[in-house]
């Protein structure tokens, strides 16, 4: 059996924890990296949280489990988020991370199947994701395993890619009704926002256009991640999208809602509002560490 099949649910201040340890290590391997996505990242730790450490059936010991659950980052330059998950979850050393985008490491900028125990697919081209997940629910329905379910996050700066559209469809028209995808809603993307890259409102709108039934929420609140694909899961006549409202750097003040931070790591840039760059790394580490305390404290 998986790990979270049988374990006790966590509390909800334990799972806010992790998120920060998360988030710390994320701004450590980056660092050390020297480049990389800060943002995405950050933003994301929640629901990465949420889903490795409640949602999933997975098994950290047993990889290649076929009774797991699937997690595909369509968004791959959010790799960060994904190794630090997956070590902390123990597919791997948390010491590893610190060889984020070496040469020769197992973590590269962005995450190849096969490399790493826990990575399903190779991404990094965006709009993949949703087609990969529709291509393996069809072998799942083939193969009479369909009860297992395929999370596929998405960023939505990345549904400006024509062939996320075509999977909807393909989604839809074939019920393939165990795909839950989260879009990363976080306004930002590589050069702007993505209302001014290319407008994407009314995104619920649209989803719910091509048959998809729609969930928004709070996606920096576990609470809201774990209820919604409880709901997700429950919902059996159409596909979902849970539009995951999320803050891009989520957890460092003067990250915060910025996209210069889309593909930057503390310490190289100099970028309005930050400290100098050789004062980030520190400001960031401390604001995290001050929340981790808080939340400790809270917790006891
Ligand atoms: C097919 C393809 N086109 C362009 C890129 C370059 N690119 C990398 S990330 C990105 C922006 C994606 O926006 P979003 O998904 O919102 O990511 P976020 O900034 O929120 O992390 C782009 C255009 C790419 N990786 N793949
Ligand atoms: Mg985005």
């Amino acid at each position: 059996m998986g790990k979270n099949a049988t374990a006790n649910k966590r509390p909800i201040k334990e799972l806010e924890l992790i998120a920060t340890k998360i988030r710390e290590d994320i701004i450590i391997s980056l660092e050390k990296a020297g480049s990389g996505h800060s943002a995405g990242p950050l933003g994301l730790a929640d629901i990465f949280t949420a889903l490795y450490f409640d949602v999933m059936k997975h098994d950290p010991s047993k990889p290649l489990w076929d009774e797991r659950d699937i997690l595909l980052l369509s968004n791959g330059h959010c790799a960060p988020v994904l190794y630090t998950t997956l070590a902390h979850s123990g597919y791997f050393e948390k010491a590893e991370l610190s060889t984020l985008r070496k040469f020769g490491s197992r973590l590269q900028g962005h995450p190849e199947r096969e490399r790493l125990p826990g990575i399903e697919t190779t991404s990094g081209p965006l709009g993949c994701g949703l087609s990969q997940a529709a291509g393996m629910a069809l072998a799942m329905k083939i193969n009479k395993n369909h009860h297992r379910w395929i999370y596929c996050i998405l960023g939505d700066g990345e549904q400006n890619e024509g062939n996320i559209w075509e999977a909807a469809m393909l989604i839809n028209k074939y019920n393939l009704h165990n795909i839950i995808a989260i879009t990363d809603r976080n306004n930002i993307q590589i050069d702007g926002t993505t209302e001014y890259v290319m407008p994407l409102e009314d995104l619920g709108a649209k989803w719910e256009a091509f048959g998809w039934h729609v969930i928004d929420i709070d996606g920096n609140n576990i609470d809201a991640i774990i209820d919604a694909c409880a709901m997700a899961r429950s919902i059996v006549e159409k596909p979902v999208m849970i539009l995951a409202h999320t803050i891009p750097g989520k957890g460092v003040d003067f990250m915060e809602g910025d996209y210069h931070w889309h593909g930057m790591p503390v310490g190289i840039a100099d970028i309005a509002g930050a400290p100098p760059k050789n004062e980030q790394a520190k400001v960031a580490l401390h604001e995290l560490r001050t929340l981790e305390g808080k939340i400790r404290s809270e917790h006891q």
